[in-house]
């Protein structure tokens, strides 16, 4: 979280609860990186690192963070302390884990108490996550909201594109 003069304002925080979760936080990365989106991947975990958590929470706005994506895996009670702690929107990114195959992740992210929502998307859909922010930030931002219809139209055609039928 240290501050250089020149540095790009970050726009999306990418947390993790631990290096073992960023396999699957890079798709949002990377995501975020294509459609031109300024952003850091930090590990924050709720339970090792409590207080690196409420500091992160509390100086986001300050800093420029608009969304906050956090993923975790477990126990996963990153994104919703997170929620907790900030006003900013709060996507949650459920790790898939060895024994339940992050259904567990699922619950404990998606069933957040009346007024602190955290917007869960499916187990390991870091990509979606990614999306979602862009969608968020398109709505003060043409440029982003016209990169995330970009990348819809250019879907929608590989889609297309990958069906040879000339009834449809
Ligand atoms: C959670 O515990 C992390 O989000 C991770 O998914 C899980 C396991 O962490 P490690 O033991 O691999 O560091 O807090």
């Amino acid at each position: 979280m240290s501050k250089s003069r020149n540095a790009v304002r970050v726009s999306v925080g990418v947390l993790g609860g631990s290096t073992s979760d960023f396999p699957i936080l890079e798709k949002a990365v990377a995501m975020l990186n294509e459609l031109g989106i300024p952003n850091e991947l930090l590990v924050v975990s709720a339970h090792r690192t409590p207080d690196r958590l409420f500091a992160y929470a509390e100086q986001a706005v300050e800093r420029g963070i608009q969304v906050i994506i956090a993923g975790a895996g477990g126990a996963a009670h990153l994104p919703g302390m997170l929620a907790a702690k900030t006003p900013l929107p709060v996507i949650g990114v459920p790790i898939p884990t060895e024994h339940l195959r992050g259904l567990d992740s699922l619950l404990s992210i998606v069933q957040m108490p009346r007024g602190i929502p955290v917007a869960t998307v499916a187990i390991g859909g870091a990509e979606n996550a990614a999306i979602l922010a862009a969608q968020i930030l398109g709505l003060q931002s043409t440029s982003i909201r016209q990169r995330v219809e970009a990348f819809r139209t250019a879907q929608r055609q590989r889609v297309l594109d990958s069906q040879d039928d000339a009834r449809l």
